[in-house]
């Protein structure tokens, strides 16, 4: 399992961790990381860390729309200010429909598709994003887990495809 990954399960000792820390000195607009939709209802890059203050840019490389919405797995509500919507593409070469978000504060966000997902309460109270049904495909619902976090390891551990706006393998249907 990937640091991320762990994180991402584990996200309470990482809060802690970060608790009475001094602000990191701010690197002048540090490059986006990117988060694709590939054609598989689902997000390519799934954790991903980023630097409070530093964009996460989701991609849409799909023929299909999606949205992409934040919640509270404590409350089950859904976000005003994270709440993004990109159109499909008709392929290689056409335009690709993007949504940027920033977060000032470092914590887990968790987000997922209203399109292809619904967000449903646990029977311990917690709300999860799962698969929407009548979606067909695939067996993972359409949601994402971001961590903004100044970890350096964290940081460090995102995919290597979260570095590239457009990736070539992945137009699809
Ligand atoms: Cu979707």
């Amino acid at each position: 399992m990937s640091r991320l990954a762990k994180a991402a399960l584990f996200a309470a000792p990482i809060l802690a961790a970060s608790l009475g820390l001094p602000l990191a000195a701010r690197a002048a607009t540090p490059k986006p990381v990117y988060v694709h939709m590939n054609g598989a209802n689902m997000f390519l890059e799934n954790p991903v860390a980023v630097r409070p203050g530093q964009p996460v840019v989701f991609v849409n490389e799909d023929t299909g729309s999606h949205t992409i919405i934040g919640y509270s797995a404590t409350t089950g509500k859904t976000s005003t200010r994270f709440d993004g919507a990109v159109a499909g593409t008709k392929g290689p070469g056409h335009k690709v429909h993007t949504y940027t978000i920033t977060f000032a504060h470092q914590g887990i966000v968790h987000y997922y598709c209203s399109v292809h997902a619904i967000l449903a309460k646990e029977p311990g109270g917690r709300t999860v994003a799962k698969v929407r049904p009548g979606v067909h495909g695939f067996g993972d619902p359409m949601a994402g887990t971001i961590i903004v976090t100044t970890d350096p390891k964290l940081l460090a551990d995102n995919p290597k495809t979260a570095a590239e706006k457009i990736l070539p393998g992945y137009f699809g249907g």
